[in-house]
C-alpha cells in the first residue's frame, strides 16, 4: 500500500517567520539543531502539538519523530503533565527558595536510577555535564577528562573539542571562543575502541579525572556500545581511580526506566540526565555516589549554583512524567514499535536499492545512509549526507517529521500507534523509491 498523496505542503508562514527570527536571533533559532543546517531549507515553525502530532503555523500536520529531541516520550501535551504544570503555575512560577517538589523529584530519580544516591537539579543537560566534570576534577584533584568523538555533551567549553593530531590524543578547540588552555586537558578518543582508551590511561596514568561518554550514542545517530565495551571502561576507571560519568541526558528514562545503565548492568560513579526528566520543561540532573555529591557546595567545596534550578513548574512536569514511567512503564510497547519501524524502514530502503543501516535501542533509532555498520565517528562520517537530506524533505512533505540531521537519533512516544508506524513506513517506501 503506498502513502496517500500529500495535501499541499506549504511553508509560506514559516518562511516569513524565519525571516523575522533571523533579524533578532543568530540563524533565527535558539539552538542550531533546529535550523535545518544539515538538510537545507526553512525550518517549520510549530504552533502546537498533541500526542504524536505536530501542527505548524502553515497548517501542516506531521507525525513527530523528534519529540523535542527526546523529552516527549509520553507524547505532546499529556493531560496529566499539563494539569501538573497548570496547578504549579497557579501557585507562582519561581521562589528562589527550596520547595518540596524538588525533593519529590529527587526521590523519584533515586528510586528509578539506583546508581544515583544523591543529586543536584540544574536547568539543562549542558549544566549537568559541566557540573559533573567540575565535580570529578574537584574530587580527584586531577585535570584530564577523556571523551569520545561523535559523543555530544552540550556546549561545555572543555568538551567542545575535536581530535588533535593523530599522535596526540589531546583535544583542540572545536569552536571559536574555546581556548587551547581549556581543551588541552581533554583527551579525545574514537568511540567503541578499547585499545585506544587502554593506551590513553597508560599515557596519562594518574592524570585522568573522568571518562564521560554516552552509553548509547545518539549524537552521531544511534550507536550502541560494542559487547563488553562499557564493562571494560568501567573496570579501567576503577583501576585508575577515575570517575566514570554516564551522560544519560538522552538515554535516561528513554531506553529503560533506569536508562542505559539498567539495560547493560553497569554502575557509573556519576550520571547526567536531562530531557525526559523535565517532561519537556528545563531540568538537568547530575548525581551519583554520596561521597562524591557531598563535595558539592554547600555540603562541600565544589561550586555550582543556579537561579532557576529545581523550578517548581519544571519539577511538577518531571514528577508527573517519571511517575507515569515508573508506574506504567511503556518500554516493552516502545520496543515493539521500534522493531516494527526499524524493519519497515530497512525493507523500504532495500526495495529502493539503497545501501543503509538501521541501528536501534528501544525507541531511539537511526536510518544511516551507509553501506557499513556505524560503530564510531569515522564510520558515521562516511554517511551519504545528501541522500539523507533528500529523504528528510521527502518525508516531511508527506507529513512525517524526522530529525533534521543524519547524526541525530529519532524518537517516538507512547502515543505513536502501530498504524502510525505503518503509515510512516508506507511514506518512506515512496520517498526512498523516488530518491
Ligand atoms: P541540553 O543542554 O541541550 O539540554 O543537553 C545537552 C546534551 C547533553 N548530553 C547529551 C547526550 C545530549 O544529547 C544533549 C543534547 N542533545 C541535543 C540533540 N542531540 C539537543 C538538541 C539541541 O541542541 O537543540
Amino acid at each position: 500500500m503506498t502513502s496517500s498523496p500529500p495535501a499541499a505542503f506549504s511553508q509560506a508562514k514559516s518562511t516569513a517567520a524565519f525571516e523575522a527570527a533571523r533579524r533578532r536571533m543568530p540563524g533565527g533559532v535558539n539552538s542550531p539543531a533546529r535550523a535545518f543546517g544539515a538538510v537545507g531549507g526553512t525550518p517549520l515553525f510549530i504552533e502546537r502539538a498533541n500526542g504524536p502530532w505536530l501542527f505548524d503555523i502553515d497548517g501542516n500536520q506531521l507525525i513527530d519523530y523528534i519529540g523535542s529531541w527526546g523529552p516527549m516520550i509520553l507524547g505532546h501535551a499529556h493531560p496529566v503533565v499539563m494539569e501538573a504544570v497548570q496547578q504549579a503555575a497557579s501557585r507562582g512560577t519561581s521562589f528562589g527558595a527550596p520547595t518540596e517538589g524538588e525533593s519529590e523529584l529527587a526521590e523519584l530519580i533515586v528510586d528509578m536510577v539506583p546508581s544515583i544516591e544523591k543529586l543536584r537539579l540544574v536547568n539543562s543537560g549542558t549544566e549537568a555535564t559541566m557540573s559533573a566534570i567540575r565535580l570529578a576534577r574537584g574530587a580527584t584533584g586531577r585535570d584530564k577528562v577523556i571523551k569520545f568523538a561523535g559523543n555530544y555533551h552540550g556546549h561545555v567549553d572543555s568538551l567542545l573539542v575535536a581530535a588533535g593530531s593523530a599522535a596526540a590524543t589531546l583535544g583542540v578547540p572545536d569552536s571559536p571562543g574555546v581556548t587551547a588552555g581549556t581543551s588541552q586537558d581533554t583527551v579525545i578518543l574514537e568511540h567503541n575502541d578499547l585499545p585506544a582508551i587502554q593506551s590513553a590511561f597508560a599515557q596519562f596514568d594518574g592524570e585522568i579525572a573522568a571518562v564521560i561518554l554516552e552509553p548509547i550514542v545518539g549524537n552521531m545517530g544511534c550507536v550502541p556500545p560494542e559487547p563488553g565495551y562499557l564493562q571494560a571502561v568501567r573496570e579501567l576507571c576503577s583501576q585508575h581511580g577515575s570517575i566514570l560519568i554516564f551522560d544519560e541526558v538522552m538515554t535516561g528514562f528513554r531506553v529503560a526506566a533506569g536508562g542505559a545503565q539498567q539495560l547493560y548492568g553497569i554502575t557509573p560513579d556519576l550520571t547526567t540526565l536531562g530531557k525526559i526528566v523535565g517532561g519537556g520543561l528545563p531540568v538537568g540532573v547530575y548525581g551519583g555516589r554520596t561521597d562524591l555529591m557531598d563535595q558539592v557546595l554547600p555540603a562541600g567545596k565544589v561550586f555550582q549554583a543556579g537561579t532557576l534550578s529545581g523550578n517548581p513548574l519544571a519539577t511538577a512536569a518531571g514528577i508527573a512524567t517519571l511517575k507515569m514511567l515508573r508506574d506504567e512503564p511503556p518500554y516493552q510497547t516502545l520496543d515493539q514499535l521500534g522493531q516494527q519501524l526499524g524493519d519497515g524502514l530497512s525493507r523500504a530502503a532495500a526495495r529502493a536499492g539503497i545501501e543503509h543501516q538501521v541501528q536501534r535501542v528501544g525507541s531511539m533509532l537511526t536510518l544511516f545512509f551507509n553501506s557499513q555498520p556505524v560503530r564510531n565517528w569515522t564510520d558515521a562520517d562516511r554517511c551519504d549526507r545528501q541522500r539523507f537530506a533528500d529523504y528528510f524533505w521527502g518525508m516531511i512533505r508527506h507529513g512525517v517529521y524526522m530529525p533534521c540531521s543524519q547524526f541525530e537519533a529519532l524518537f517516538f512516544s507512547a502515543t505513536h500507534t502501530p498504524e502510525l508506524i505503518e503509515q510512516t513506513i508506507d511514506v518512506a517506501a515512496d520517498v526512498l523509491a523516488a530518491l
